[in-house]
């Protein structure tokens, strides 16, 4: 049967067929039917042992054509509907992105689940089924608006399993009911993403936003993403959340165990558990507790579970390494509390002269999560070179003396089928004419360089680029209504809206570029700066600084005289859905973190793989960026990761030293709280990042800023050398396959994990 055929019978079933007459929404739904139906004939991968990947966050994004491309159908069923005068990208505008996940870490979760179905690594993910995920975002008046997202009533592939497993809280005892969606492979076997939701949770107890009763823990539990945790409710919450989570899955890996015939003590020999940061740590004690109640010993019970857990870390953020209070826990989880202070104890007595900075429980009665997961687990992994060097030689050093053994470095990874295939079909396609198709499984772009003095071959890249640019500005404006000039060079900031990440730095440019233009100082070509970024609730400086570049955007594009040469957009409510958009139209890809801060970014290597050519500091894996392409194709900036940190270990920057010993500085940064800002903006809020700047500014912004601002520069005039810039894009493609997360899994395997590829049935 063709696949028209196929859809025309699930169409007519519904009474919505046939295809050419079926609505959008009935399509879609027929387009589930038929995949879901094509991936339960998958055989489940298992094999001896098997990996969880235990994650807070899970950004899968939409699954509908990831899923087609992993079963080989995209093309056949694009062209199905296009017969029938439908298209697949408006079908694909039905789905609803489940919003599962925060940035970085929750997308990465992602990738590496559709990698190990394609290796045919059996593996499970297992986190929460959030109903609202994180929050949508709005632009209210120039600010952010947190609202529910709605994401699990539309069709989708999330089904219930009718596996529960009871949780115990004092005085409460809620039921985890199991979820799952299937998790394929391109070509591979299925694997499963298995969430877990509290039966009591009740989104009617949201009010106003996204407020809501911190208190009521057995209707808010699985609500949200991290809520607000600026209060001590908030905090307790999360607590609660992370018990709730590791012990449902806990008892999950147990009972596979026992199902499949093994004794609770052969748990290393057949699960393996990724700690994906330290929101799963719990994980640890838990596992102790109910092996001892399966009758083990404690000592036997904590060398099984440190044999079967490994950790991640993803960040060296003081403030994101959780501690939790002795107290909350002892509110929350006292079943816990003597398990943990066992474990606290042993650590010390191994290390008594280094007590003060391995204690799991510190002077100041905190819970340091990442300790126990490293006293405790066997694996204890950076995502990038330069941030596994840093955690080896300054943050965790004291650990890394007492486990050398435990330390190695997993550099991140992307899945090339969703952020090449699926986002960019023109550049995939492209590429694939090339060098052929390949690079689909092994990751190999190399034979691309060969091309790099090729003019037609060039001259065809940048054409591609130039349709990926018209087709968002088309997008733009339509949706936003906003209209952007496809000719301009597409400058690109998109993640997390952070200090560290320094969107602030990217403000004072646009500032700086648009005092230029109104000076009479024209650029070679019209620049669009493009940004898209979520602040969490309760940090009011991210907050200030997504409502300065709304101020910005609407003072530059509403200015007739400036807006014919530059131009400021933040997309609403970024996401999964806008990256995959954005990213095959972009020209220069912004990556200037504070050096040292940003543990790695995956971004940057989705950006090199479409083409664009990176700005950046030499930070987490833009180093290996830099090294890979050369430093001729990247353009770097800033302070170096070894001059930053030792600037904070003798707390040697002063931003006001900066502020007034450099009158270009300060004009930028009084811009903030000027007259034609404070007319459309709201004066408080821009005080606090005016303020901010002048007073404080621990991401060092002031620093890197002049640089930043000439290399910039220099990077806009390369530009206008096409057929150069376009060399630069070519050999970013070409040394991109590093990047694959087949390549990142695949090392886990080796290193970590140990699994067998599971070859049954095949
Ligand atoms: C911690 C304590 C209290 C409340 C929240 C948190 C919290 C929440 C989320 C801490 C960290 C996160 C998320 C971190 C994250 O996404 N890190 C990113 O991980 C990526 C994948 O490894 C890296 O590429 C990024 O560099 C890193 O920032």
């Amino acid at each position: 049967m063709t696949i028209t055929q196929k859809l025309n019978l699930l169409l007519e079933e519904e009474g919505a067929g046939p295809l050419e007459k079926a609505d959008g929404r009935a399509v879609f739904r027929a387009l589930l039917r038929l995949t879901g139906a094509m991936l339960a004939e998958r055989p489940q991968l298992s094999g001896e042992k098997k990996l969880y990947y235990i994650s807070a966050e899970f950004l899968i994004g939409k699954l509908l054509s990831n899923n087609l491309i992993n079963l080989g159908i995209r093309e056949e069923v694009a062209e199905a509907l296009e017969a029938a005068g439908h298209s697949l990208s408006e079908i694909e505008e039905l789905e609803a992105e489940p919003a599962l996940g925060n940035g970085g870490l929750g997308r990465l979760a992602a990738c590496y689940l559709d990698s190990a179905a394609t290796l045919e690594l059996p593996c499970d993910g297992v986190g929460l089924c959030y109903h609202y995920g994180l929050f949508r975002q709005k632009f209210e008046e120039l600010k952010q608006r947190e609202y529910p997202d709605v994401w699990r009533d539309r069709p989708g592939w999330l089904t219930k399993t009718g596996v529960r497993f009871p949780v115990s809280f004092p005085g409460l005892t809620l039921e985890a009911v199991l979820y799952e969606l299937p998790v394929s492979g391109y070509g591979g076997g299925l694997n499963r993403l298995r969430l877990f939701d509290a039966a009591t949770a009740d989104g009617s107890i949201v009010g106003e936003g996204i407020d809501f009763d911190k208190t009521d823990i057995a209707r808010n539990l699985t609500l949200f993403l991290y809520p607000d945790d600026s209060d001590e409710a908030g905090r307790l919450l999360r607590v609660y959340q992370q018990y709730f989570m590791v012990s449902a899955a806990a008892q999950l890996i147990l009972k596979e165990l026992k199902d499949a015939g093994h004794p609770p003590a052969s748990l290393p020999a057949h699960a393996v558990i990724q700690i994906n940061d330290t929101h799963p740590s719990l994980i640890i004690p838990e596992l102790i507790r109910l092996l001892m109640a399966e009758g083990m010993a404690i000592g036997d019970a904590i060398e099984a579970v440190s044999r079967t857990c490994a950790y991640t870390n993803h960040t060296i953020l003081a403030e994101a390494l959780e501690k939790w209070p002795v107290d909350y826990l002892e509110k929350a989880v006292p079943q816990l509390m003597p398990i943990i202070r066992e474990l606290d104890a042993r650590a010390q007595a191994a290390a008594p002269e280094l007590a003060e900075k391995i204690a799991i429980i510190d002077g100041n009665d905190l819970v340091h999560m990442a300790r126990m997961d490293i006293h405790y687990g066997f694996s204890v992994n950076g995502v990038a070179a330069l941030h596994t060097k840093i955690l080896k030689e300054t943050e965790l050093s004291e650990f890394y003396a007492l486990y050398p053994e435990k330390f190695n470095n997993k550099t991140n990874g992307i899945t090339f089928r969703r952020w090449l295939m699926q986002a960019n079909p023109r550049l995939s396609d492209f590429v694939t004419s090339l060098i052929g198709e390949g690079w689909k499984r092994d990751g190999n772009f190399e034979k691309l360089a060969e091309f790099a003095e090729d003019r037609a071959v060039l001259e065809r890249l940048l054409a591609v680029k130039a349709e990926n640019k018209r087709e968002l500005a088309a997008y733009l404006a339509e949706k936003e209504g906003v209209e952007i000039d496809p000719d301009s060079v597409f400058d690109i900031q998109i993640k997390r809206m952070h200090q560290y990440k320094r969107q602030q730095m990217n403000a004072l440019w646009v500032i700086w570029k648009y005092l230029e233009i109104k000076a009479g100082r024209l650029p070679k070509r019209p620049v669009t700066v493009l940004f898209g970024a979520k602040a969490a609730p309760a940090y009011t400086l991210a907050k200030d600084t997504i409502h300065l570049i709304l101020c910005l955007q609407e003072l530059i594009n509403g200015d007739s005289a400036v807006s014919p040469w530059l131009k400021v957009v933040m997309v609403e409510n970024y996401n999964v859905t806008w990256a995959e958009k954005l990213i095959p139209a972009c020209d220069i890809s912004e990556q200037i973190s504070l050096a040292s801060k940003e543990a790695s970014g995956t971004g940057n290597m989705k950006f090199m793989l479409n083409g664009a050519v990176t700005l950046g500091t030499l930070d987490g894996a833009n180093v290996e960026i830099s090294e890979l392409v050369g430093e001729e194709n990247i353009f770097l900036f800033g302070k170096k990761s070894g001059e930053v940190i030792d600037l904070y270990a003798t707390e040697g920057y002063r931003s006001a030293d900066f502020y007034d010993g450099d009158p270009e500085i300060e004009r930028l940064v009084d811009f903030v709280i000027s007259k034609q800002l404070i007319r459309i903006g709201d004066p408080e809020n821009l005080a606090r990042v005016y303020k901010d700047f002048v007073c404080k500014d621990w991401f060092m912004t002031l620093l890197d800023l002049r640089e930043y601002i000439e290399v910039k520069e220099r990077m806009l005039a390369s530009y206008e050398d096409r057929l150069h810039w376009a060399k630069m894009a070519l050999i970013n493609i070409a040394h991109a396959g590093f990047f694959s997360s087949d390549r990142a899994v695949a090392q886990y395997n080796e290193e970590i994990w140990r699994l067998k590829p599971d070859r049954s049935g095949r």
